[in-house]
């Protein structure tokens, strides 16, 4: 196992480092059934769908593309599989993509003078007792537009895993609310108007008893082996795109359940960054929680998790030659519970996400673009790239607002075991434009609905 291992580590870096994108097919396929031959001895996940494919899109620098094609879930479990990933064990893709794929970026010490790591701000709800902390993570270190990553993104911090996260509270305390945010290393906000992006981050806990369910059917769980877990000892329970929804539960009429967080809980997140800027920028992810200490209600919160590409990167290709399309996922739910409110995600180019109920419409979440200046892309730079894998430029709009359901925009506040839930997202490129990679074609895209859920306690 250990030779297979670095093997991979040296087939992968070899092949996406230092293997010029101009290889011609021939020498490509030719490496890649080499390394085919190398993995495939008694490893059924190196077959088709596997790992070669993976490779094969790395040693022909068509990484990026392929992260959006539906086998990419196969291949990526399968190469986290090869790198030690099991049932009970994550193995080695977080360390992967930490020091391989983000070789350079990610973490580091926060430099003098930088802003505190943790601060107590005014309540931002009238629960009493509730605090509402920001906690700083990082810094990270996003490389310029200029360089390259091994996706052929520029100016890109990739799916970072960041473990062993501050949590809000290091013993018991329940979570009422959260939202992500980014900022420079005095405190203040970054955004698109200068270059810097909140691509997207997800946050897991990762603890006794946790359980991701939409992941939980899998061995493997590409998301949850990332950051150093599996999707049957964590639970994916925030995440937000550079839209930055806030989701404080008192707000949508929970004052008397939470998110019991405990002592024993580690959190981790999977960052991704984007830098349009032609030089490499420091940023802190934050994140905002309201809290109540201990453990003062009943009922708990829970999130459930609706991806058109579930344990996946969650990415998918726009289909060809066509500017609209929907994308869907179905979820058989797997217990009962109340729901509360939902949070959507799409990226630019989506026009609205839904969530139907047998046909029945539960949550119609409308997308909203520059609706606030830090929304609208900058000019660019003297020398700069094009700005990220493309996003946009000057004056372009981009996505300010995706809507919230909750309350009398929720049609169905109750989730019963077997019942199937059915979420769109439609895309519209001639309406909004999309971004597009380096070589013309459309970035991929995303559909994310995180459905936050009360389930009684005993
Ligand atoms: C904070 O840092 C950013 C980036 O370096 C800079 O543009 C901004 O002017 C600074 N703000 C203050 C108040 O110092
Ligand atoms: C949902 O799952 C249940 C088992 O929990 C199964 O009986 C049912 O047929 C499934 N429904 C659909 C529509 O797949
Ligand atoms: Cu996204």
């Amino acid at each position: 196992m250990a030779k297979i291992l670095t093997l991979v580590l040296a087939a992968s870096q070899a092949t996406a480092l230092a293997v010029p994108t101009e290889l011609n097919k021939r020498q490509s396929s030719g490496i890649s059934s080499m390394l085919g031959s190398l993995l495939g001895s008694g490893s059924s996940s190196a077959s088709s769908g596997g790992v070669v494919d993976l490779i094969t899109a790395s040693v022909t620098g068509g990484l990026g593309h392929f992260m959006g094609e539906e086998k990419a879930t196969d291949s990526l479990t399968a190469f986290a599989k090869l790198l030690g990933a099991t049932r009970t064990a994550p193995g080695g893709l977080g360390p992967w993509t930490a020091t391989t794929m983000n070789a350079g970026y990610g973490t580091i010490p926060a430099p003098a003078g930088s802003v505190e790591r943790q601060v107590t701000m005014k309540s931002r709800t009238d629960v009493p007792g509730a605090k509402t902390i920001k906690v700083r993570y990082g810094p990270y270190s996003i490389p310029s537009s200029k360089k390259k990553n091994m996706l052929g993104e520029m100016g890109m911090l990739s799916n970072f895993p960041h473990t062993n996260m501050a949590k809000p509270c290091e013993g018991d305390c329940t979570i009422m609310g959260m939202n992500a945010g980014l900022e420079y290393l005095n405190g203040t906000n970054a955004n698109i108007d200068s270059g810097l992006w909140l691509h997207h981050m997800v946050l897991f806990n990762n603890g006794p008893g946790r359980e991701d369910p939409p992941c939980a059917n899998r061995d493997v769980s590409v998301p949850h082996v990332t950051v150093g877990a599996t999707s049957h000892s964590s639970e994916r329970i925030f995440a937000s795109g550079n839209e930055r929804t806030v989701g404080v539960w008192p707000d949508w009429g929970v004052k008397d359940a939470g998110y019991k967080l405990k002592k024993e809980d580690k959190f981790a997140a999977l960052v991704e960054l984007m830098n349009e800027n032609p030089e490499d920028k420091q940023v802190w992810m934050t994140m905002t929680y309201d809290i109540v200490d201990g453990h003062p209600f009943k009922d708990d919160i829970k999130i459930i998790w609706f991806d058109v590409r579930q344990c996946g990167t969650s990415e998918v290709n726009p289909p060809k030659g066509k500017n609209q399309f929907t994308l869907n996922y179905k979820w058989n739910a797997t217990y009962d519970a109340e729901v509360i409110g939902s949070i959507e995600h799409l990226h630019d180019g989506g026009n609205r996400m839904t969530l139907e109920l047998d046909g029945k419409p539960v949550c119609d979440s409308m997308t909203e673009y520059g609706t606030k200046p830090e929304y609208i892309g900058m000019a660019a730079a003297p020398g700069a790239a094009a700005g990220g894998h493309n996003h946009g430029g000057a004056g372009m709009k981009h996505i300010s607002e995706q809507k919230v359901c909750h309350g009398p925009t929720l049609a169905q506040k109750s989730v019963k075991k077997g019942q199937l839930w059915n979420l769109n997202a439609y895309y519209d490129f001639d309406k909004n434009k999309g971004n597009a990679h380096a070589d013309g074609e459309w970035d991929e895209v995303m559909g994310i609905a995180i459905m936050f859920v009360r389930v009684k306690g005993t």
